[in-house]
């Protein structure tokens, strides 16, 4: 934790020469906890669609939403960002209807992080 600056007050000077330091902290604040976004692989979703999503939804570059999809292809499963609950929440959401209504069967999943 970062200390906070001291200010004249925080510095008591009784006049017997020496001088006092007083380091004040915050009280801990909790941060709050990040989900991993994941995207698993199936036999039927289009390569191309799946690149789409990762640019449409991640903002992924092409050659690195290319990667990622082969990634996924191969290993079975990606993390494709790290968020807030409610962001997390939000993009699963998107690539779940975007995935639905083109009738294909991709998933995305969210897993709060360790
Ligand atoms: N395995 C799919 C295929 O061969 C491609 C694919 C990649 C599907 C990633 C889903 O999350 C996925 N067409």
């Amino acid at each position: 934790m970062r200390p906070l600056p001291i200010s004249m007050s925080d510095t008591p000077d009784d006049g017997d020469g020496d001088t006092a330091v007083v380091t004040k902290t915050r009280p801990k604040t909790a941060k709050p906890p990040l989900y991993k976004v994941l995207l698993l692989n199936d036999d039927y979703t289009p390569m191309e669609f799946v690149v789409i999503v990762l640019e449409k939804f991640f903002g992924i570059n092409h050659g690195q939403a290319v990667e990622i999809m082969l990634t996924v292809h191969k290993k079975g499963l990606a993390i494709v960002g790290v968020f807030s609950h409610e962001i997390a929440e939000t993009k699963v959401t998107q690539v779940m209807d975007f995935a639905r209504r083109h009738q294909h069967p991709l998933q995305c999943t969210m897993e709060k992080e360790d």
